[in-house]
Formats: C-alpha cells, sequence, structure tokens
C-alpha cells in the first residue's frame, strides 16, 4: 500500500539517502526498538520529495520578502539555493506540499543549510504552514541554533494535521541573514496498528479514555485511538487560549472535530479545562491594556469574564449536540479548574492570576458558574499534579473537603499522575483512599509514566530493560487502581503514542510507540503474562540485612539437626558489621522544556533509627529548586537541603521517605552525584 502520494516524476529518488532517512524515522518510532512490539506490517516508505537545486529551483519559491535563486556552490554536488532580500524572521523559501503531504503521515524531512561566507551566525527554523479553513496554522519542526557558513545537515520528523493547503519552509528565529538550502529530502511512513489485539477498555474495568489532538485522529493513528478508548480528552483545544483567543471571539471549530469524531466512534469526552493558569490569553487580567487591580470594579469584570467563558462553553455544546445526559451530546465532566494549588503557600492555593485579583474565591465561583451553565448531568472535576506526595495531598483534600462543606458543587478529583517509573504506587494509593472519605468520584486525567530515571538519562528511545520496566510499572499501577475502581469515573492516559508525547524526546511514556505497535506498557495492563515476572526484588526488601540470610533452606539434603548451625553462620552474606548510620537515595526526575519535577527516596540503610534527619546534595548545573514537600527545602547556591517535616522525621532502619521538588533549569540537568544524610554519604540508586 502506498504510504504517500506518488514521488512528482520531476522528482528524482536519492535511494540510498532515503533508506537511511527512513531508517532514521523508523528508529525515532521506536519501531527498531521493542522486541515485544508486533511487526510493524504495512510499512511502506516513499520519498515524496527530493530537491538538489542542481537544474533550477525544484518548485521552490520565495515567501514573504525574500528572493530565491540558485548559487553554484552545493552541499555535496553543485548547486544550491541562495534566499537573499528577507527582511522579517519568517521571510524564507517554501515549497508548496499540498499535493505531497498527506494528513496522518509521518514524514522525515532532511536537508542541509548554511549561512553565505562572512554572514555571521543564525538560528534556523524549517516550519510547515497548514491552512485550514482560511486559518493558517504554523508548526516549528525543528530550530537549529548557530548555523554558520559551514554546511549542517538537518533532520526532522513531522506528522501534518488536516489541511487545504500547506507549505513546507526555511526561516529563521530573528535575523534576517540571507540562508542556503540544499539536498532536501522527505520520505514518508504510513503505520498500521494492530487492530487484533485486545483493546485496553476491554482490560481495565473503569471506562478508559486518551488525551488526543487532532493529529490522533487520522490515518492508523485514528484506528488505534478508536480501537483501544472509549473516550477522549482534547489536550489543548478546549483550553481559555483556543475558545476566546479575544474577548468576545469564541473559536470551536478544533474542539468541534474532536467532539464529531467521538460521537461517530461513539465516544465520551472529558472537557479540559475551564480556568488555568496557563494557556489563558492575558486579556483576561487586563482593562485596556493594564493589568487589573483589586478595586470591586476589576473583580467584577474578572468574575463576569469568568462566567461568561463558562457559559459559552456550556451553551455551545448544548447547541451544537443537544442537552447533556441526552445520546447526541458525549461531554459527560470537565475539569472546572486546573491546578490551582500551590502547597509551599500557607493557605496551599497558587499565587495566579486569578487568586491575585480575586483571591480564592474564585474556585468557588468558576464550579458554581459551571453547574449553573452546564446542569446537573456534567461532572464538574477538580484536577491537580503530584496529588500522590503528602504535601500537596494535604492542601488538595483541606480545599475540596472546604468546598464541599460550603455546598460547592464539587463531583469529582482529577489526579494527573505524570509519573516517571518507580515513583511511590502505594503513595498513590494512600491519596486515593484519603479522598475515598469524601462525597466526591474521582478520575485519573493525564497518566504518563517517563522511562527516564532523572534528567540524567537521555536517550533516543529507553533501553528495552527499562521499557519492561515501564510496563511492570503500568501493571502494577492498574492492579492497584483496579482494587479502586468504584472510585473512579474514568482512568485517561495523556497521549496516544511516544511520537506525540509532551514529555522530552525519548520519555516514551505511553502504552504504544511512534510506530503505534504495543510496547511492555500495553501488556502490562492488558495480560502482564506477556512480560514475565518482576526479575528482582524490589529494593525495599533488601534494606532489611539482618533477613537475607534466610538462604538456610538446603537442609532438606542432610536432614540431620546438627547442619543447620552452620548454615545460619555464613555472616560473610551479612554486609559488614552493621553500620548505625548508613543510607540510600533514589532520584528520579521528569524534565520538560525549562523546568523538571524530582522524586527523592531516602531509605534508611543503617541499624539505628532516626528521629529527625537532614538530606543534603548539590545542583550542579544551575537549577533551581521553586518549591519543595514533604521536606522543608533550602538552597544556597548549588547546594540544597532538605529537612524532614513534622510528620515524616522519624525514619527506622530499612524505612523510606519519598519527598520532591520542581525546580527549573536553562536547558541541562545533570543529576546530583552525591547525597549525605545527616552528613553522613549515601549509597546512590
Ligand atoms: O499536552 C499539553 C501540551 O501539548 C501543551 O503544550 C501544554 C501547555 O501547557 O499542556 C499540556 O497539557 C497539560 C495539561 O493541560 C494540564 N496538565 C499538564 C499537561 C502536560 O503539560
Amino acid at each position: 500500500m502506498p504510504s504517500a502520494r506518488p514521488v512528482p516524476s520531476a522528482l528524482r529518488p536519492v535511494v540510498a539517502a532515503a533508506a537511511a532517512l527512513v531508517a532514521l524515522a523508523l528508529v525515532a518510532a521506536g519501531a527498531l526498538v521493542s522486541s515485544l512490539a508486533t511487526p510493524a506490517g504495512a510499512l511502506s516508505p516513499a520519498v515524496v520529495l527530493t530537491s538538489d537545486f542542481e537544474s533550477g529551483l525544484d518548485g521552490w519559491q520565495a515567501r514573504g520578502a525574500a528572493s530565491v535563486s540558485t548559487t553554484a556552490t552545493g552541499a555535496r554536488g553543485a548547486g544550491s539555493l541562495l534566499v537573499q532580500d528577507r527582511v522579517d524572521p519568517w521571510d524564507g523559501a517554501l515549497i508548496p506540499v499540498t499535493e505531497i503531504f498527506e494528513p496522518g503521515t509521518t514524514y522525515t524531512i532532511g536537508l542541509w543549510l548554511r549561512l553565505p561566507d562572512g554572514a555571521g551566525t543564525a538560528d534556523l527554523r524549517v516550519s510547515v504552514q497548514r491552512d485550514l479553513d482560511g486559518q493558517p496554522s504554523y508548526e516549528t519542526l525543528t530550530t537549529v541554533e548557530g548555523v554558520s557558513s559551514q554546511w549542517r545537515q538537518v533532520t526532522a520528523t513531522y506528522t501534518p494535521g488536516l489541511f487545504d493547503t500547506a507549505s513546507l519552509y526555511v526561516e529563521s528565529v530573528s535575523s534576517p541573514a540571507d540562508v542556503m538550502v540544499d539536498d532536501v529530502l522527505v520520505s514518508g511512513v504510513r503505520y498500521t496498528p494492530d487492530l487484533s489485539l485486545t483493546p485496553v477498555s476491554d482490560a481495565v474495568s473503569v471506562p478508559f479514555g486518551i488525551a488526543v489532538e487532532p493529529q490522533d485522529l487520522l490515518g492508523g493513528r485514528g484506528d488505534l485511538l478508536a480501537h483501544h478508548a472509549e473516550q477522549i480528552t482534547p489536550g489543548n483545544q478546549m483550553k481559555p487560549d483556543a475558545i476566546q483567543p479575544t474577548e468576545g471571539t469564541f473559536t470551536f471549530a478544533a474542539a468541534d472535530g474532536l467532539v464529531d469524531w467521538a460521537i461517530e466512534h461513539d465516544m465520551r469526552v472529558y472537557g479540559h479545562t475551564l480556568l488555568w493558569h496557563q494557556q489563558t490569553p492575558d486579556w483576561f487580567f487586563q482593562r485596556d491594556g493594564a493589568a487589573l487591580t483589586t478595586s470591586a470594579a476589576d473583580q467584577a469584570l474578572l468574575r463576569e469574564r469568568l462566567r461568561t467563558h463558562i457559559e459559552a462553553v456550556a451553551d455551545h455544546y448544548r447547541e451544537t449536540y443537544g442537552e447533556y445526559g441526552t445520546p447526541g451530546n458525549p461531554i459527560f465532566a470537565f475539569d472546572v479548574v486546573n491546578e490551582v494549588i500551590d502547597e509551599s503557600q500557607p493557605d496551599g492555593l497558587r499565587r495566579s492570576e486569578w487568586y491575585r485579583v480575586l483571591g480564592p474565591s474564585y474556585i468557588a465561583d468558576a464550579f458554581r458558574y459551571a453547574r449553573a451553565a452546564f446542569g446537573p448531568e456534567v461532572l464538574l472535576f477538580i484536577n491537580d499534579y503530584n496529588t500522590e506526595y503528602p504535601d500537596k495531598r494535604a492542601p488538595y483534600l483541606r480545599l475540596v473537603t472546604d468546598l464541599l462543606a460550603q455546598g460547592v458543587p464539587v463531583d469529582g478529583v482529577g489526579h494527573q499522575l505524570h509519573v516517571e517509573v518507580g515513583r511511590s504506587i502505594p503513595m498513590v494509593e494512600d491519596t486515593i483512599e484519603a479522598f475515598e472519605a469524601l462525597d466526591v468520584t474521582q478520575a485519573v486525567t493525564e497518566l504518563d509514566v517517563s522511562a527516564y530515571r532523572d534528567s540524567g538519562e537521555s536517550w533516543t528511545q529507553p533501553p528495552a530493560d527499562r521499557l519492561l520496566e515501564q510496563g511492570y510499572y503500568y501493571r502494577d499501577m492498574l492492579a492497584m487502581l483496579e482494587r479502586h475502581a468504584s472510585s473512579f469515573e474514568s482512568i485517561t492516559i495523556w497521549g496516544l503514542e511516544d511520537s506525540r508525547t509532551w514529555l522530552r524526546s525519548g520519555a516514551a511514556p505511553l502504552l504504544f510507540d511512534g510506530a503505534l505497535q504495543a510496547k511492555p506498557a500495553y501488556w502490562g495492563i492488558v495480560d502482564p503474562s506477556r512480560i514475565g515476572a518482576t526479575p528482582t526484588p524490589t529494593p525495599s526488601v533488601t534494606a532489611t540485612p539482618g533477613v537475607t540470610p534466610t538462604v538456610t533452606p538446603t537442609p532438606s539434603v542432610t536432614p540431620t539437626p546438627s547442619v543447620t548451625p552452620t548454615v545460619t553462620a555464613t555472616p560473610s552474606v551479612t554486609p559488614t558489621p552493621a553500620d548505625p548510620r548508613a543510607c540510600r537515595v533514589a532520584y528520579t526526575t521528569n524534565d520538560w522544556n525549562t523546568g523538571f519535577t524530582a522524586g527523592v527516596r531516602v531509605t534508611n540503610t543503617g541499624t539505628s533509627a532516626l528521629s529527625g534527619w537532614t538530606l543534603t546534595f548539590s545542583l550542579d548545573g544551575g537549577q533551581r529548586v521553586t518549591q519543595g514537600w514533604s521536606a522543608s527545602w533550602t538552597q544556597s547556591g548549588a547546594r540544597v537541603t532538605a529537612t524532614n517535616a513534622a510528620w515524616n522525621g522519624s525514619l527506622a532502619p530499612g524505612g523510606s521517605v519519598d519527598i520532591g521538588f520542581n525546580g527549573s533549569h536553562t536547558g541541562s540537568n545533570p543529576r546530583p552525584t552525591s547525597f549525605a544524610l545527616g552528613g553522613v554519604p549515601c549509597a546512590v540508586g
């Protein structure tokens, strides 16, 4: 089956280079790595575009104010494309790809870039403009920093969403320097999922959902989604910036595309989100361009904007699909407020613009407006991340308890569960149990499990043993959630397949790889026997050295009891005469562009109980701790100190405590290499 449109006859395939690019695309998609993956059938890589500029412009044109011509100097052969007369960063060179690209197919784009001699350096971008229903969208495929007069080879992958017209282009971040382009080669691969696999929704007793973007509905991705999920959450399309970019202008097209698809596939929709501190346009918090104050008039204005926004969303979906709770309308739940907790604040509430202008009252108001607008059939959720950590759990629980006591219509509590392999599952269960005491339902709203334990790890694809470990983690997490199934309205995973995660490349946090094939993570949920038993006992078992020598059972060979005492004597097994003050630290992080969440598990591997402890380590890459939990955190230069909270100071031999923090970094996030507990160096790992 051809994976993309035929190569225009004018374009000559460059077979070796194409094969290399396709191989790259497959590695990026994980197709060559996951040993448990069903073979990625029906892969049909095809070169869809080549331009070597040796006999003309090969269909390339000027974009914006620029002019284009060919030069005699090529990256490898003779000839390249020269872009001149640029004024703005978006002026450049483009090639129309309307007839070349197909929505939902994954393309690998390779090209060479440089600046002319003497032009200094510039940060360049390879981008795509897609126009749909008269609305342009601009997507950066890759940014190439510091391009000089040396040729640089660039590779990017890209999966277009729907478009009426589309163009591939080269631009810059800011400099209008002249640019040279050569040897452009684009190949496409259409991946085909295995639809004979058991749907995840059949294996999970709670309604199972996946968060999606419009690209996830197309081609093989759409087939995969329809096969495994029974509800979707729009990843970005229902956020305030998507729905009301300027005051009074409502744009529902992208969100409606997702809802229409859900209806066609008999699925429910979980709405996300009516209020957030991110992805909310500035105009919400301004009057005539100036920041709103806390005056009664400004407070009334912001409250009115909140009410208007919520009503507009509710009215739109009622008018379009019928009353909520009737068969035509699939929206059954909505995140009303997202991420309003900040455990480092005395009142536990985030200091957002909402809070600055309105104080804490906006939360109850949002729920009341939502109930009035949506009616009783839509479940109203509060949603947050890191809710498993005790320091976050406490203010979350307090807030929901207070809201319920005031009669505020909160129906459900969401736990995002953006975690990494190894984050404590018992801690998650403790949070679930804490909320089971309240009159609310619960949902896992954004589960994903990064394969990276910390920011020191980096790879194109996780090693096979880590993917297996991730499979065990999903298995254990879902098994725990199943024990609480009656407390849950739904369980949603934040993304369909690894190539489209919000996490950094290589995190591979989802159930399917970029080639749409099942990973061990899928089998961990659907049929754990396919990934075998956990190979080694979990580290906490080894923490009690006195217990280890129960290697005794050999006596069956010689039943004479006299043999036994010699067995017990194996003192060499017991680690050196018990150290009263030994410790071990496991440090994991979940990274994004400029920030990270770190989980730190401290285990007392010594023989004496601690009452009160202090952990020290260094962040040597300029990282800053922005917010910590389950300990009192301070930072001086690179040195970070965490001192126990009032409730977790006692640490028995073999006992562990989980603490953590959010941090910022500026591009690199090296992990700390040494930790000390009360000044005593700890084992790491
Ligand atoms: O998945 C979303 C990603 O595409 C956006 O760039 C990002 C912007 O803030 O938001 C992501 O979704 C977030 C969700 O809305 C709330 N919880 C955290 C999610 C991951 O950042």
